[in-house]
């Protein structure tokens, strides 16, 4: 048998994290980087690439499967996760119908041990040695996947929260579950066939047991094997989700839907996220990077936040939660005073508030968004509450938050001085990054 290893390059691309589960993930087109006038600044989407270990067994693929010391290197790994990126190593699933096809192959071409002259010995031989190696080919990819698809206490809670989110809570032990229960029915079923095949009394017994044992262990395989393609959907989804740098600088645009996140992100950077005018058009994570004077920093445009409690909040607000409490971001707040956005300046106060003071750890830049269309006086929605008099929200509904820049992406205002200002919080950023590595 030949054994060639070869690498597989599979490119990557960031995608919204919210498709249902197991929806195959669209991929987006790349995005090419911009020039930022002034401070030499380029804010750009990246591709990228990812790389993924075979070994190529008769002419089909087969993932490698890990050494006994890597296996208990992961079953060791301490309670408090300091790296992202486990999608990224995720084994390259096979649908379960190549799985089967190929085995069943592999299984028949199996001849009996030589120098067995008895015609009957040599064909119960022949039949327990293919159902055997039936059984080999079925459970080595299927161990494989088990052992190397994380377990999810040994993942950055990040990572955690994503799959959670975007699986479905409990989906991705569920699959694995049914991998595993479809791995130990195979093996029992082959073991007891094998048996069978190898106590015929003559050739014609053993013919027929092969037969039958082969059919027998095909139909649950091909029954139960669709745990193995749901697995390969999960591997995908999780495998598209951006690849995030715990040690560089992110960006994160945060705010009520539809106040013009997405808008300032294409501004701020090249890449393309949707713009519509409708709320939660933003339905994922959406990482991107930005290199300022040759330093490379992340962007994340995340979906809006509603004014309500968390254990109200859908899966899309929890995935902008999730970026604020795990990753190291600095924090673009986006507030729409506008009326426009269908979320009342009042309830975006709100919103602002108990955010800000959540994550109030984090550096943060202001931005008051859509000044084209502002009016001298504060927009007051006929659901607003009578307190409307408490002074900050007066000023807030005016002019933001203190110190809030105001921009209009349709008329051009204010851009440069908040790419300037973004700047300024990334560098920042990367030294307060830097200052907690060395403490
Ligand atoms: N007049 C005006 N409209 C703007 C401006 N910026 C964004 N918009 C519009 O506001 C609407 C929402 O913009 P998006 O950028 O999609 O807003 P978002 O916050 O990303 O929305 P979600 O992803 O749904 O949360 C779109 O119709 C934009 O064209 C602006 O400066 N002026
Ligand atoms: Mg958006």
């Amino acid at each position: 048998m030949s054994r060639t290893s070869c690498n597989l390059s599979q490119q990557l691309w960031q995608m919204p994290l919210t498709k249902p589960l197991l929806r195959t993930a669209s991929l987006r087109t790349g995005l090419l980087s911009g020039l930022r006038t002034g401070s030499c600044s380029v804010m750009c989407f990246f591709r990228e690439v990812q790389t993924i270990s075979y070994a190529v067994v008769d002419a089909s693929y087969i993932p490698v499967t890990r050494n006994a010391a890597e296996t208990v290197k992961k079953e060791d790994a301490p309670g408090s996760i300091e790296t992202v990126g486990a999608f990224q190593k995720l084994p390259m699933v096979m649908p379960s119908i190549d799985i089967i096809s190929s085995a069943m192959r592999k299984a028949k071409r199996v001849g009996p041990t030589k120098g067995i002259a008895n015609i009957a010995k040599r064909e119960k031989n022949k039949g327990a040695k293919q159902l055997d190696a039936l059984m080999k080919e079925l459970v080595v990819p299927l161990r494989d996947y088990i052992e190397n698809f994380p377990n999810k206490k040994h993942l950055h809670p990040y990572e955690r929260d994503l799959i959670k989110l975007t699986l479905g809570d409990g989906n991705y032990e569920e699959v694995l579950g049914r991998v595993n229960s479809l791995k130990k029915k195979v093996v029992s079923v082959a073991k007891e066939r094998a048996s069978l095949c190898a106590k015929s009394l003559s050739k014609r017994e053993a013919v027929e047991r092969l037969n039958e044992g082969l059919k027998n262990v095909e139909e649950i395989f091909k029954l139960e094997g669709n745990a193995v393609d749901d697995l390969l959907n999960i591997a995908k989804t999780l495998r598209a989700m951006p690849v995030v740098d715990l040690e560089r600088p992110t960006l994160c645009l945060v705010g009520a839907p539809n106040v013009g996140k997405s808008s300032l992100c294409r501004i701020l950077s090249t890449g393309k996220p949707e713009v519509c005018n409708y709320p939660f058009t933003t339905r994922g994570i959406l990482m991107g990077h930005i290199i300022i004077n040759c330093e490379r920093f992340q962007v994340t445009d995340t979906p809006g936040l509603l004014r309500r409690h968390d254990e109200d909040r859908n899966n899309l607000e929890k995935l902008t939660l999730a970026v604020l409490t795990h990753l190291p971001t600095a924090i673009l707040y986006v507030h729409d005073l506008s009326g426009e956005c269908g979320t009342s300046p009042s309830d975006q106060f709100v919103i602002y508030k108990e955010i800000r003071e959540r994550f109030s750890d984090h550096l943060w830049i202001d931005v008051v968004s859509k000044c084209d269309l502002l009016r001298q006086s504060p927009v007051i929605f006929s659901t607003d509450d009578v307190d409307l008099d408490y002074l900050d929200m007066r000023n807030y509904m005016t002019a933001g938050p203190d110190g809030a820049i105001c921009v209009s992406v349709k008329n051009e205002i204010g851009l440069d001085q908040l790419k300037d200002r973004v700047h300024d919080l990334l560098v920042s950023q990367l030294e307060k990054i830097k200052n907690q590595e060395n403490n």
